[in-house]
């Protein structure tokens, strides 16, 4: 079809967007991070979601140049905004499979933070418990990420198959709660059982946790109650342009 002709002329044709999601502090209602989500402006077709684009992108041998582009575009991006006087936020990107288990990842990560020059503080990989299966590698990629001074995330947590025992060992920083358990938080008292392990597991463990799919003020006031400190969801806003996220969205302290 279209789409796979199409998508190895996307990045030369500019025609791939950033679309950015605010994290948000749930005690003072202050965004303090933000994750890149990819689009494709499909001059026909409208705009593709990366549902559609990851699947073809790996058939195609596309998505390590997909994913470098996202990584440098969103570095460029952050760095941009803290140029131009924005409070300093980070920004998450998420890692495709093929990505993690490159023997490129570490120096592609380092090149764009040298090209330009975000501080990698203000940077978190996204990666999700699935890619994590190879252990011993997970543990040699993941501290040569962390070394160079960026955030990791486990995305989705809770969906995947959830190894407690390695994720001990696997030197990350933040667990993200996936959507799916928040999505019928309130009348469902299994996804409410299953939140507040992962939240106490997170304390315990020393890590940050985010709630993902937050809709409504009671998942808010449910997550709030509970000590998890930080969201993500419509309640705040959908993923948006740089644009409408600058101006409505983020704002200069
Ligand atoms: O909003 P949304 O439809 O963007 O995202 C759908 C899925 O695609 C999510 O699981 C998200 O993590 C993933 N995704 C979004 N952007 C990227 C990207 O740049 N790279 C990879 N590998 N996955 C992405
Ligand atoms: O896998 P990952 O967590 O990166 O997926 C992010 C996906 O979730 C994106 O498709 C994003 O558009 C979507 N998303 C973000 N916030 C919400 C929300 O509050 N509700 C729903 N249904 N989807 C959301
Ligand atoms: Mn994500
Ligand atoms: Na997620």
């Amino acid at each position: 079809t279209k789409l796979y002709t199409d998508l190895p002329k996307a990045i030369e044709r500019e025609e791939l967007r950033l679309h950015y999601q605010p994290k948000v502090d749930l005690v003072t209602n202050k965004v303090i991070g933000v994750e890149a989500l990819v689009r494709w402006e499909h001059p026909k077709l409208g705009l593709i979601y990366p549902n559609d684009i990851i699947p073809i992108a790996e058939e195609l041998g596309e998505i390590t140049s997909i994913g470098n582009w996202v990584i440098r575009t969103a570095c460029q991006q952050n760095k941009k905004w803290q140029e131009n006087g924005y409070t300093p936020i980070i920004m998450s990107v998420n890692l495709s499979m093929q990505q993690f288990t490159s023997d490129e990842l570490v120096s592609t990560v380092k090149g764009v933070l040298n090209d330009t020059l975000l501080s990698a503080h203000y940077l978190e990989l996204e990666i999700t418990e699935s890619m994590t299966a190879n252990v011993p590698a997970t543990i040699s990629t993941l501290k040569r990420l962390k070394s160079l001074g960026l955030k990791i995330s486990v995305d989705d947590f809770g969906t995947g198959y959830s190894n407690l025992a390695h994720l001990k060992n696997f030197p990350v920083d933040v667990l993200k709660i996936d959507q799916s358990f928040i999505k019928d938080l309130i009348q469902n008292p299994i996804d409410q059982a299953i939140v507040k392990t992962i939240i106490h597991l997170a304390s315990d463990l020393n890590l940050e946790v985010v709630a993902e799919g937050i809709e409504t003020s009671e998942h808010y006031q449910f997550l709030k109650e509970h000590k998890c400190l930080i969201g993500q969801g419509y309640l705040f806003s959908k993923p948006v342009d740089s644009h409408t996220f600058i101006e409505k969205v983020h704002y200069i302290e």
